[in-house]
């Protein structure tokens, strides 16, 4: 059959050149930023900002609530995968949400007929050491804690509760602030404050011990509310998941797709961004026409085709684009329309991470950096005397078998009859996330610091890449010694 090409095919082969992490390098300016003073804050999408702009994955052996919990309490973000039902997804996002709350909302109450006993031991299941007694109707009549219960656990267990607690309540109207709440305990000597309305119906209850906790985090990624933010991957066509979340407050919604640069999956990202509250952020794409599709309603676009290091897209579709490459082409363009951009995929190293923000995304996104670590589902394992977690690509056979790899299914995919686009693996063990993420923003930081920026602003205008040969390369990394001592953030493999 006759082509109708005008163009001889040869002309493909003048191709333009697509670069990778390993390909530049940043080049040094003169500077007066010290690395503690380089100051990570970023946008992830156009209403969430982020102390440290680094999400972890949306993989079912990267990110549940633990791990969320954990990234959102050191500044970052989680994005839950959606390898789950609805239900359970949900479930996922209010622990999330529930973690460092302020105000708690499901308050273990006593009723002032139960005994001192019953409390007691409820007191003990519920893991709590103390208790609003309310009435039928939520009136608060007192509070008891477990020191007022100790004297009647030695005369009888017969005594009720009205007994026993204390009954001239401290609380607190709704719109307390940690402060008041903290000034409150500190005056009455207390260290939990119920929180009441306009009747002195019980709403919740605020503890010392939840406000010191929240201290401790003070760059958390919080809500409006106070509450830590977490995002959710939503498959492309789940308007179901997407409402049912949105309701129970995720911060953002990541539509998660393979190929984002697809009519279809636009058509319906479009309807879910205008049926929701939380911000959208729509990928993967790698290109500036795919960019040029997605700014027109998307909150954030998230880029990556095939750098992930469980991704096998590239050999198995031939199609891909090499990352630093796709990052700058649909930052041209979302920068033009103030959206905010993620490097998602193939970081390897604090380096790669900030060679990623210079060549135009506002935040980066890591799977198998944080697949190692405990807050990470899944199990450690030991295989020749070396402790592994396992970590698995989303379109691997196994992760599509139990349903997560929604992202990589097409429709003529059958129960067992998939072609994948991931591997499954095992990735180092690595001890806690925040020992990880420390080295990660420390050495994103020391890039700000050689490049002379203090904000991610001021490091995007002021950054230059060089380009680095294969030689260049080698001597980047640790040559010609043997690695007697692991440094904590640099393997050779
Ligand atoms: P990495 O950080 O290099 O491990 O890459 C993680 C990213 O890889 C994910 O955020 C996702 O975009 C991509 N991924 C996940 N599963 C697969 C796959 O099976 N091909 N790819």
């Amino acid at each position: 059959m006759a082509t109708n090409r005008s163009e001889p095919f040869s002309e493909k082969l003048r191709v333009p050149e697509a670069l990778t992490f390993d390909d530049v390098l940043l080049r040094p300016k003169e500077s007066r930023v010290e690395p503690d003073d380089a100051d990570t804050a970023s946008r992830v999408s156009t209403s969430v900002e982020l102390s440290v702009p680094v999400l972890s994955a949306a993989m079912d052996t990267v990110t549940e609530s633990e791990l969320a919990i954990a990234m959102a309490r050191r500044g970052g973000l989680g994005v839950l995968h959606q390898n789950m039902d609805v239900e359970e997804t949900v479930a996922e996002v209010d622990r999330v949400k529930r973690a460092d709350e302020l105000v708690i909302r499901e308050v273990v109450t006593a009723s002032p007929k139960q005994t001192v006993r019953e409390v007691d031991a409820m007191m003990e299941e519920e893991g709590v050491s103390g208790a609003p007694v309310v009435s039928e109707d939520d009136e608060v009549l007192g509070i008891i804690s477990a020191t007022d219960i100790r004297p009647y656990l030695e005369v009888g267990d017969r005594d009720e509760v009205r007994e026993a607690m204390t009954d001239e309540v401290i609380t607190a109207p709704e719109d307390v602030d940690a402060r008041n709440a903290l000034e409150l305990m500190y005056e009455h000597k207390i260290e939990r404050v119920p929180i009441v309305d306009d009747g002195n119906h019980l709403t919740g209850l605020v503890t010392m011990q939840g406000i010191l906790q929240r201290r401790e985090y003070d760059s958390a990624a919080r809500d409006d509310e106070g509450r830590l933010r977490v995002g959710v991957a939503i498959g492309p066509f789940e308007s179901e998941r997407a409402t049912a979340v949105d309701a129970a407050g995720a911060d953002v919604l990541f539509i998660d797709c393979a190929h984002a640069h697809n009519r279809n999956v636009i058509e319906s990202a479009r309807e879910i961004e205008a049926s929701v509250e939380a911000d959208v952020v729509v990928g993967n794409v790698g290109t500036r026409e795919a960019a040029e599709a997605l700014v027109g309603f998307a909150d954030g676009i998230k880029v990556g085709i095939g750098p992930g290091s469980i991704c096998t897209t590239r050999v198995v579709t031939g199609t891909g684009m090499p990352q630093i490459t796709a990052v700058a082409q649909v930052a041209d363009v979302a920068s033009e329309h103030d959206i905010p951009v993620i490097a998602d995929g193939g970081i390897r190293y604090s380096g790669d991470a900030i060679k990623a923000i210079a060549a135009g995304a506002d935040a980066v996104m890591l799977g198998s950096y944080f697949a190692g670590t405990d807050e990470a589902p899944g199990r450690v394992v030991t295989m020749n005397g070396k402790r592994y977690k396992q970590y698995r690509g989303m379109g691997s056979v196994g992760a599509m078998q139990s349903g997560g790899g929604e992202r990589y299914l097409k429709d003529t995919d059958e129960d067992e009859d998939f072609v994948p686009e991931g591997v499954e693996a095992a990735t180092p063990y690595k001890g806690s996330v925040e020992s990880e993420l420390f080295q990660l923003v420390g050495g994103m930081k020391s890039g700000m610091g050689y490049v002379g920026a203090e904000t991610i602003p001021e490091f995007k205008r002021r950054a230059e890449f060089v380009r680095v040969s294969s030689a260049g390369q080698t001597e980047g990394h640790a040559h010609d010694v043997v690695i007697t001592d692991e440094a904590p953030n640099y393997s050779p493999d």
